[in-house]
């Protein structure tokens, strides 16, 4: 006789970021008993590692935050328009100690497998310590932005320099005063960064690739007034954000085409949007601004108009100017005072597109024209294995001789980006081929949590115990998912949405951009048809 093992707990969750938090509050509100694993040794995911000088969220932070809790979101002030990397890990570690979430986080632990097996049912995780842990149900709650990587060049590492990477970056900080200093990469963390390190820098050298658009964010405090106003109306707007594409009420969607406008109005539109600041307003301008290449070039040529006028030198100008992407196809970038740091004397540009860093060498860089840099600091702002790169470094299989890695080597297959066929039991919260990343990502989490807590409550009720993605499902999401990006202009972009920043990454769009409204539909839609798509046992 095999005497069955009683598992450790009811759901494991990986990671205690913003989605592992909720998940822990809300199925212990279900009478289940979780534990999140987290490998950094505080909680807040993206927000505990990414501590770069200037970090700093792109959506309003009284739109970036928890909703599922009228008082909390009545008490919490938010000190300015945006939330900065510390703000917003003052309230997540808040949100962790008002609920009390932190008995149920286990940190310092990184998971790095994760075994299904049929015969018990059960998940087993095994972490860097070699402690295993198991549970009927497992969710991946590991972040889209989670993987940090240097890019692969010739000795990295004979460098003797101080190296640092924006995901990784110290606790303590970085005095860049008095220092020559080099940052390589010019997505969001670059440029949030930039700014800041040069006004530190003796000289800082900025090695660019690939020009991207930024707009201004035009952060401030928060006014009195805008935030009382915002409170009272919180709970409509929340509710009211998932009728909207990217998660977030109150920026009424645009009702013309760009050719429906004269130049001048488009100028004017397009001004008043940049002078506003942020991304969301300004790609509202006009509704096929990410659907067709003419009305885009509009808003694209504006931009560029903007970048030349700013900066002094034309030369740097133009190397600034964004000339391979439509604008917004790429994360839409928010700084302050970006393009006008390039006028200081301390800072240059340097061109890397057809003239790439060709090795780093003991003192700093060399690139292929046999230029050389001396530097006494590198920041490496060269990104993430973005959306799938958590969960690959996880050895995620199943008895039944499936394998994360093996699936997804031409790129993430999902359903709803909430479970993958042939994973029974393990959810995954903002996964592949859901709005999360195109969306407020702490609203999308919610959802993603509401979703599995659900699931798994209609599971109990009726005695269930398994469930699975059906293939077929799985394949028609992809498909769709495929569709409608494909009918977008997001796909001529080389972003990390389509894995282009890691070289060898299969090229897939990623994130579902459909919208939230018509994604949130879609899961309402399966639940009120019995879950369909998925199997149930
Ligand atoms: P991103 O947006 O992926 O940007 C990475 C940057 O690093 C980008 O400019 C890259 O140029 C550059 N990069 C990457 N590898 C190299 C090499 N080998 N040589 C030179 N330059 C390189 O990451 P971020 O951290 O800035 O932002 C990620 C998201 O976090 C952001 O979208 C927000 O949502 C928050 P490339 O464009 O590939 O030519």
């Amino acid at each position: 006789m095999t005497v069955m093992k009683k598992p450790d707990l009811d759901v494991i969750i990986i990671g205690a970021g913003v989605a592992g938090l909720y998940a822990i509050y809300r199925l212990r509100k279900q009478g289940l008993q979780v534990r999140a694993y987290e490998a950094g040794d505080g909680i807040g995911g993206t927000w505990f590692w990414n501590r770069y000088p200037g970090c700093r969220c792109d959506v309003e932070s009284m739109e970036y935050s928890y909703a599922f809790d009228d008082n909390l979101q009545q008490e919490w002030k938010w000190p300015e328009r945006y939330g900065t990397q510390p703000e917003i890990l003052k309230y997540l570690n808040y949100v962790s100690q008002r609920f009390n979430v932190m008995r149920d986080v286990q940190l310092n632990t990184r998971v790095t497998a994760a075994h299904f097996d049929s015969g018990t049912n059960l998940w087993t995780i095994t972490t860097e310590q070699g402690e295993t842990v198991s549970a009927p149900f497992c969710i991946m709650a590991t972040g889209n932005l989670s993987t940090p990587r240097f890019p692969k060049i010739t000795g990295i590492d004979d460098y003797t320099g101080e190296k640092y990477h924006t995901g990784l970056w110290p606790k303590e900080g970085v005095d860049f005063t008095g220092k020559v200093t080099g940052v390589i990469g010019t997505g969001s963390s670059g440029v949030q960064s930039i700014p800041i390190i040069a006004k530190q820098a003796k000289h800082l050298f900025v090695f660019q690739r690939t020009a991207n658009f930024s707009l201004p964010a035009r952060n401030a405090p928060l006014e009195p007034e805008k935030e009382r106003k915002h409170k009272e109306e919180y709970v409509e707007r929340r509710k009211a954000a998932y009728s909207t594409p990217f998660g977030i009420a109150g920026y009424p969607p645009p009702d013309k085409f760009a050719a429906e406008a004269t130049s001048a109005e488009r100028e004017a539109s397009y001004e008043a949007k940049w002078a506003e600041g942020g991304s969301i307003s300004f790609l509202f301008a006009y509704k096929d601004l990410l659907l067709d290449k003419a009305a885009n070039d509009t808003a694209s040529d504006f931009v560029r108009a903007k970048i030349r006028s700013t900066v002094k030198d034309p030369k740097t100008a133009e190397l600034l100017c964004p000339n391979d992407h439509p604008i917004g196809t790429k994360r839409l970038i928010l700084d302050t005072d970006y393009f006008e740091t390039y006028n200081r004397d301390n800072v240059t540009l340097v061109g890397i597109r057809s003239n790439p860093i060709e090795r780093f060498t003991r003192s700093g860089l060399q690139l292929t024209d046999g230029k050389s840099y001396d530097l006494d600091a590198i920041s490496f702002a060269t990104g993430f294995d973005a959306m799938t790169g958590a969960m690959r470094e996880i050895d995620i299989r199943t008895d039944k001789g499936a394998d994360i890695r093996e699936k997804w080597q031409d790129g993430p297959r999902t359903y709803l980006g909430i479970m993958v066929s042939g994973f029974p039991n393990m959810f995954m919260v903002t996964g592949p081929q859901s709005p999360g990343v195109k969306s407020q990502m702490i609203l999308s989490c919610e959802w993603h949590v509401d979703f599995i807590a659900a699931a798994i409550e209609h599971m109990r009720g009726k005695g269930l115990t398994h469930i699975d993605a059906e293939g077929t499902a799985e394949d028609g999401w992809v498909e769709h998912n495929n569709q409608v990006a494909d009918s977008t202009l997001y796909p001529l972009a080389n972003s990390w949405y389509v894995g282009a920043n890691i070289p060898g990454k299969p090229r897939i769009f990623m994130p579902y951009v459909g919208g939230v409204e018509a994604y949130t539909n879609k899961c309402k839609q399966v639940v009120d048809n019995g879950y369909e798509g998925f199997q149930m046992s």
